[in-house]
C-alpha cells in the first residue's frame, strides 16, 4: 500500500562537482638544450618523440605552452619534478601551474 499516490515525481540531480583542473605550462629559456627539453617531457609527461617535439617548439617560439592538464596536487607534483629534473642537469628549465578557466 503505497504511501505516496501523487502522480508526479522529482527527480534528484545530484550536483557533484568536478575538481577544477590546473594546466602545467612550459616555459621557454635561451640555455636549456631542445633535446633536454623533449626528454624531460616525454619522462614526466608520457609524451611521444613527436608530441613532446611540437610541444617544445611551440614554447620556444611563443614563450609559453600548455604541456597537460591535472588535478590541483598532481599538476603541482608534476611541474616541481620537471623543473628539478632540468636543475638537477644544470639547466633554468621551467615549469609552471595556473588553474583552467
Ligand atoms: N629555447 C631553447 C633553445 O633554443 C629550447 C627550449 C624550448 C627551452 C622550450 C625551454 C623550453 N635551446
Amino acid at each position: 500500500m503505497p504511501e505516496n499516490d501523487s502522480k508526479t515525481t522529482t527527480k534528484v540531480r545530484p550536483k557533484t562537482e568536478r575538481p577544477r583542473l590546473h594546466k602545467v605550462i612550459l616555459v621557454n629559456d635561451d640555455y636549456t638544450p631542445r633535446e633536454f627539453v623533449v626528454m624531460v617531457l616525454k619522462a614526466f609527461f608520457s609524451m611521444s618523440e613527436d608530441e613532446a617535439a611540437k610541444v617544445m617548439i611551440t614554447a620556444h617560439m611563443k614563450g609559453v605552452c600548455v604541456v597537460a592538464v591535472y588535478t590541483a596536487d598532481v599538476a603541482e607534483t608534476k611541474a616541481t619534478e620537471a623543473t628539478d629534473a632540468g636543475r638537477g642537469a644544470g639547466y633554468p628549465l621551467l615549469f609552471t601551474t595556473e588553474p583552467e578557466e
